[in-house]
């Protein structure tokens, strides 16, 4: 049966492409979503990607893909820097939770240094643009059979 990995995106990652290139690219999270799916194929998995801005919801959908058994592969946008109840929902859940992020918040402004998603997450993968998604998916491939037997 095929692992599904539940990638969840947080606030204004909808705007992908559209702004501060800069920092984030040009590439958007349509581009995103087809990379992720072209790289869990090749790995045996499949994904259910997501976008919210809205922090219950992406509570909602950690507690969905724990009930599913699902990997999660979170950027949680800035809820990243602010929210303990992503870092609660994390701690509730026994499926691996990998953060990733665009850019690499450590070299950016002091209020991103701080994750709470990363003081629960497995491990953190931030820094190479979309390609942080695809080294998740590796990450999550690489976790193999033990994958559901918690974290
Ligand atoms: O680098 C990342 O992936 C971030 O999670 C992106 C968040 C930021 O708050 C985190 O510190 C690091 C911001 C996502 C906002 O995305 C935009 C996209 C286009 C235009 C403006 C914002």
């Amino acid at each position: 049966m095929t692992t599904t990995v539940f990638v969840l995106n947080g606030p204004n990652l909808n705007l992908l492409g559209t702004r501060e290139p800069e920092i984030y690219g040009t590439t958007t999270l349509a581009d995103i979503a087809d990379m992720a799916g072209q790289a869990a194929a090749g790995l045996g998995l499949s994904v259910d990607f997501r976008q919210s801005n809205r922090e219950g919801e992406l509570v909602d959908w950690i507690h969905e893909a724990a009930a599913a058994g699902a990997p999660v592969i979170l950027n949680a946008g800035a809820y990243t820097h602010t929210s303990v109840a992503l870092l609660d929902a994390i701690k509730s859940v026994k499926v691996p939770v990998i953060e990733v992020h665009l850019s690499n918040p450590h070299t950016r402004e002091a209020f991103r240094h701080k994750s709470y998603v990363g003081m629960a997450a497995k491990g953190t993968i931030a820094g190479f643009g979309a390609h942080s998604y695809v080294l998740a998916l590796h990450a999550v491939a690489g976790l193999g059979g033990g994958l559901l037997a918690g974290k």
